[in-house]
């Protein structure tokens, strides 16, 4: 059964109780109906054609926009058919912190939701609070993101303390890089447990579009722009394994936002983006009119493992107004001549904020099993339950020991300061750290050796790797929140926890539906090949 806005707005009266007459006039301009249909179509981004699991039969998924203060409605039509990538899904809706109370619509499958099956709907209720920025969204589910799914959400500040900047933001300034693999996932994922080796992607898509070596000659992303305008960039990283390094030849970009906080404008011409991460940058067009290459290059696994893989072929087209309809005749290069790339323990919030100290200190030592596709976090490799975790909590569940061992799950005290120490690693790529419900401010970067507890950056992805990384976050929004690497084979692999806090919050605050609580035996109940 779809929500009507009626049932909405009751819902809406009863998470955030307020006057009644206020609540109805705000919420009625506020909610936003959505509607994704997940279907299989053959598309080919980069002249390749194969099944994928896209919405509405699109890759990138459309742009979801909304404005500070909305509620989303999406309803998710699951029509999905193509037994060779999952027919079941969730939708997550990456950088939104949910709600204690609508914790159960956040879609995490097996940790707050149950998949939806094929040929059912689900509606999920998302309040985006007080967070604007550049967002995501994608299926939760195994790697199926990889098959397609996963668009854009832009939250649009209407008050944005940085909109002196910049002249343009709109849905032409949206930059979209992923990896892109020809197989289907199911083979792809067979493949990576037989092995142990992580698939490396065929392609990078910059915009949905991409070429590999041997292969058509698909014409490049086109970013118009004017001559003397300043453009905000949102660049989001939408892969499940790939960094790219962005840059635009013969132009500097300053960022303005980090994962949906606004960061004091810091100018480099080049800045280095892992999977989930997204930046704003804005950029003004004050070179000649003509073309200038837009160079996205990326890593991910063994190139020669791909002999497909080119990464100097990922890249798109800065024109200016007035400049000829042709590729730019500089070659295409990787990146500037002199870098002055990001380092992320450089950026600082627009609002300093001075983190308290910590009241818990967990260390999360993150291990591959030697030759298997196995990853573990403190000798544990994370296997999602059939049973979500908020159920059990629902269920009275109350310490760790309350859940599986392979649950990973940490239960932590409501409204404590936690840091969590990753030891460095001498892993081949970086892991980008991923945490639903809340962000955590950036106490040491991986990209730097110095501590900052004055003035961090405050993020929801962030790269564990060789240097070590601290991180810092307040457990004030009770909730089982998923704390996962965003590289998606690795996440399928283990390597993930549940940070699980206030759990007698939960158990008063969260007031599920009953499409909600029909999902588990649904999905439970559906043969292995439609799940
Ligand atoms: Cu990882």
């Amino acid at each position: 059964m779809k929500l009507t806005t009626a049932s909405v707005l009751a819902l809406l009266a009863i998470l955030k109780p307020h006057p009644a007459s206020s609540v109805v006039i705000q919420s009625r301009a506020n909610v936003k109906p959505i509607t994704l249909n997940i279907v299989n179509a053959d598309l080919a981004p980069d002249g390749f054609k194969r099944s994928t699991v896209v919405v509405n039969g699109t890759y990138p998924a459309p742009l979801i926009t909304a404005t500070k203060g909305d509620t989303l409605q999406v309803t998710v039509n699951n029509q999905l058919s193509d037994p060779t990538m999952r027919r079941s899904t969730t939708i997550d809706y990456d950088g939104i912190f949910f709600q204690t109370e609508n914790a159960f619509n956040e879609g995490t499958p097996f940790v707050t939701t149950c998949p939806i099956g094929p040929n059912a709907s689900y509606t999920y209720t998302v309040p985006l609070g007080q967070q604007a920025g550049t967002f995501w969204y994608h299926s939760q589910l195994s790697v199926q993101y990889v098959d397609g799914l996963r668009g854009p959400l832009i939250v649009y500040d209407p008050a944005d303390p940085q909109k002196h900047l910049y002249d343009i933001d709109d849905a032409n300034t949206i930059w979209q890089v992923g990896d892109w693999w020809h197989n289907t996932t199911i083979p792809l994922l067979a493949g990576y447990v037989a092995t142990g080796i992580v698939p490396v992607s065929d392609t990078g898509t910059f915009n949905g579009i991409g070429r590999f070596n041997g292969g058509p000659e698909v014409p490049f992303f086109v970013q118009n722009v004017e001559a003397g305008k300043r453009y905000r960039f949102r660049i989001i990283n939408t892969s499940a394994r790939n960094v790219f390094t962005i840059s635009v030849d013969s132009h500097n970009l300053t960022i303005i936002e980090a994962d949906g906080v606004s960061t004091q404008p810091m100018t480099i011409n080049e800045l280095e983006i892992l999977a989930g991460q997204r930046y704003s940058v804005v950029l003004t067009a004050d070179q000649k009119v003509d073309n200038y290459w837009i160079n996205a290059p990326y890593v991910g696994g063994t190139p020669s493992r791909n002999l497909n893989q080119n990464a100097t072929l990922s890249r798109a087209i800065l024109r200016y107004a007035g400049a000829p309809e042709v590729d730019p005749t500089a070659p295409m290069s990787s990146g500037p001549d002199t870098p002055n790339a990001l380092v992320e323990a450089n950026l600082r919030p627009l609002v300093a904020e001075l983190p308290p100290p910590p009241d818990v200190n967990l260390t999360l030592n993150l291990v591959v099993t030697d030759g298997k596709a196995q990853w573990n976090v403190n000798n544990v490799s994370y296997v999602a339950p059939t049973t979500p975790t908020l159920v059990k909590i629902l269920d009275g569940a109350n310490s760790s020991s309350d859940f599986n061992i392979t649950e990973n799950t940490f239960v932590l005290p409501k409204n404590k300061v936690i840091q969590i120490d990753f030891p460095p690693n001498d892993d081949d790529e970086a892991h980008p750290f991923h945490l639903h419900g809340n962000n955590f401010w950036v106490i040491k970067s991986n990209s730097s050796d110095a501590i900052n507890e004055v003035n961090p950056i405050r993020r929801d992805v962030v790269a564990v790797g060789a240097a070590g990384t601290t991180v810092r976050f307040v457990t004030d929004n009770p909730g089982p929140w998923f704390f996962h690497c965003h590289i998606f084979w690795h996440m399928q692999a283990g390597l993930a926890t549940v940070m699980a806090s206030g759990l007698d919050d939960i158990r008063n605050d969260v007031k599920p539906d009953n499409d909600w609580a029909q999902l588990c035996a649904a999905y439970a109940a559906l043969p292995s090949d439609e799940q």
